[in-house]
């Protein structure tokens, strides 16, 4: 009796030692999530804040182009009259977006939303209104998925141990846990609040943030909805790529198209002009340009988050919304070869990308090549090619290769697409590295 009483509690201590080595289990996102934010392909991207008073950077001009007071008192000025939550949303739906990002807060630590954790918020400007709120409002009333983004530093809280972008000398007073702490009140909040479909964090590569913070403020966010989809600058690590030890769901390359990918889900955030918060007469892309962006990273197999920096008296600029405005028009002709499509199965190169879905074959086309030859797909024949919604294009295909020619101009000198259809399923093809650039 003593003895097995001796070896059961042996073995209660045992399995009481072994449950609590386990490291804390969190569900990540499922694939079943993730697969439909890929599905999306397109979001829009806004940075904005009171730095636009100033047209300088969100990211790093504090404590550089623009003197510390003065940026910091700039929220003091803030007052976006025409801001309307409504036609910002109506601009990304105009532009075939089927998602919106929202710069909750920004590395200079200003929160757009009535936040009870800092004064340094929207409440406290001229404009007083919450405009993560009415955000999230008119994306509900016009079906846009709402994302959040939001920061791991914070050059402005003293509780953070830097002040501005390349600073070495870490603040004494500052307190990382008091940080973390306003981190998951201010996560919950915006959770609570706003239910956004997706978290963008960013600045993990800041050396007070540890990988260890990464996955606990990880865990923290799942506990209040596992459903919320978290981008991968929470942990440390390359932000263009996943890895084992990555914290989130998805990569996301930053102002480059991410390299094809077809296992993990990936996001390229890019400007409209060059700079992300608004700058006066800043340079703006292409029609062509944004297109073949678009292209090219649903050719890799990645979505596209297009970003725009909306002016201090809270209007989009005309002229970019124009912009978006022509996106959205190509994409109500060609969007069968963007939404819900995979990349592949040939590797984008400068005049074209490729996209699948079913048995079809989407060729995006920048040039007006007239001929153009791919490697064979042995045991895929095409039953038929042409232009999206337009001319038959001929076609030849023998063991080695396939050619596809045409005569004349394509439907669309900025990016025209041509359908192969093929006999069978063609999204498990293995990717093709096909190359002639022809
Ligand atoms: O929110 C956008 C950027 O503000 C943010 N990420 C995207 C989504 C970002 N913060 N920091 N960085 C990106 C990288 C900063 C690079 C810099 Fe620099 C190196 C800033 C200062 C030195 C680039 C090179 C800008 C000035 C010199």
């Amino acid at each position: 009796m003593l003895k097995k009483i001796l070896l059961l509690s042996t073995f209660f201590c045992f399995s009481f030692v072994v449950i609590h080595a386990q490291p804390k289990s969190v569900a990540k996102t499922s694939k079943e999530v993730l697969d439909g934010f890929m599905d999306l392909r397109f979001g829009l991207f806004i940075h904005w804040g009171p730095v636009t008073l100033r047209g300088t950077e969100i990211g790093w001009s504090r404590n550089h182009q623009v003197k510390q007071n003065d940026y910091d008192s700039l929220y003091k000025e803030f007052n976006p009259v025409l801001f309307d939550a409504e036609s910002w949303v109506k601009t990304a739906k105009s532009a075939g977006m089927k998602y919106l990002t929202i710069t909750a807060k920004h590395h200079d630590g200003f929160c757009l939303w009535p936040t009870a954790f800092t004064d340094y918020n929207i409440t406290n400007t001229p404009y007083k209104k919450d405009i993560v709120g009415l955000l999230a409002k008119a994306c509900k009333k016009y079906d846009v998925k709402l994302c959040i983004y939001y920061t791991v530093l914070d050059w402005y809280s003293k509780d953070y141990p830097l002040h501005n972008d390349g600073a070495k000398q870490p603040d004494t007073n500052a307190n990382m846990q008091r940080f973390t702490q306003y981190m998951k009140n201010q996560l919950k909040e915006l959770i609570t609040n706003y239910h956004p479909y997706m978290l963008w964090f960013d600045g993990n590569w800041e050396a007070p943030w540890t990988q260890e913070m990464g996955e606990d403020v990880y865990a923290f966010i799942k506990q209040q909805d596992p459903l919320v989809i978290v981008n991968n600058r929470l942990g440390k690590g390359d932000h263009k790529v996943l890895s084992s030890s990555t914290v989130g769901d998805y990569a996301t390359p930053e102002q480059q198209i991410g390299e094809m990918n077809m296992q993990d889900p990936w996001e390229s955030c890019i400007t409209i002009c060059k700079q992300w918060a608004w700058k006066p007469n800043d340079e703006m892309k292409s029609l062509k340009q944004c297109l073949q962006t678009l292209a090219s990273t649903s050719g890799g197999n990645g979505n596209l988050l297009f970003n725009v920096g909306p002016m201090p008296d809270g209007r989009i600029e005309e002229r970019q919304i124009k912009r978006l405005q022509e996106i959205g028009a190509w994409l109500h002709k060609n969007g069968e070869a963007i939404y819900g499509t995979k990349g592949g199965p040939f590797v984008t190169d400068s005049v074209k990308a490729f996209t699948r879905k079913g048995n079809k074959i989407y060729v995006h086309l920048f040039e007006n090549k007239q001929q153009l030859q791919f490697k064979n797909l042995p045991g895929y024949k095409i039953k038929s090619a042409s232009f999206l919604n337009g001319h038959s294009v001929n076609f030849q295909q023998d063991d080695e290769k396939i050619i596809v020619t045409w005569v004349g101009q394509m439907p669309d000198n900025n990016c025209s697409v041509i359908v192969l259809e093929m006999n069978q399923n063609v999204e498990n093809i293995p990717v093709v590295n096909n190359s002639p650039n022809n």
